[in-house]
């Protein structure tokens, strides 16, 4: 199966659904025999972010240095993708840039912000609101959502697998699958 390298990026809310819809995805790719890679905040947080909190510099900091990475997997030729809560365009914009034209996909994973908090997947929210956690998406820190991205997945009302789906025809109507 041929496809063209790119990075996919999620960016959305904690507890959007980042993680799970690009997993699927992910399978889905895998089946097809595309090569891929997943980067996740929460895992790369544990080990080549390891040193960065949440303030607007190491947010910054954490993206710059996930998007050399994702540059290096999209020029060994692998679908790339990224789930990073990346709540400000102007860090977005700058992995767009570091991109090869036009092998840079923004995926908005939009949720209600409430809907989000009953998910509270890792409770965190919870701790949020018991006041352990400062400078949280969407609650005590921004979200600017991007105003042109390539795709948008409504994750309040959409099923994993109709989001998944989605991701895939809008590869496949892009030529990148
Ligand atoms: C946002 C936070 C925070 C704060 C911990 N704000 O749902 P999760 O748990 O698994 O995804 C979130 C993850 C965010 O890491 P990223 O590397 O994606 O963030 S960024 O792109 O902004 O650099 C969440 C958890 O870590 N988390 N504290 N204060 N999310």
């Amino acid at each position: 199966q041929t496809h063209k390298a790119a990075a996919l990026w999620f960016t959305g809310l904690s507890g959007s659904g980042k993680t799970t819809v690009a997993r699927e995805v992910e399978k889905q790719l895998f089946a097809r025999g595309i090569k891929t890679m997943l980067l996740d905040g929460d895992q790369v947080r544990h080990g080549l972010c390891g040193d960065l909190g949440f303030s607007p510099s190491d947010r910054a900091e954490n993206i710059r240095r996930v998007g050399e990475v994702a540059r290096l997997f999209v020029e060994s030729g692998a679908l790339t993708l990224c789930t990073f809560v990346s709540p400000y365009r102007g860090d977005r914009d700058w992995v767009r840039e570091l991109m090869p034209d036009g092998r840079f996909l923004e995926v908005f994973v939009d949720v209600d912000l409430e809907t989000a908090k009953a998910r509270d997947p890792k409770g965190l929210y919870a701790k949020v609101d018991a006041g352990e956690i400062k400078n949280f998406t969407g609650i005590s820190a921004p979200y600017e959502a991007p105003e042109n991205p390539e795709m948008t997945l409504n994750t309040t009302d959409a099923t994993v697998e109709e989001s998944a789906a989605e991701v895939i025809r809008q590869l496949e109507a892009a030529g990148l699958i």
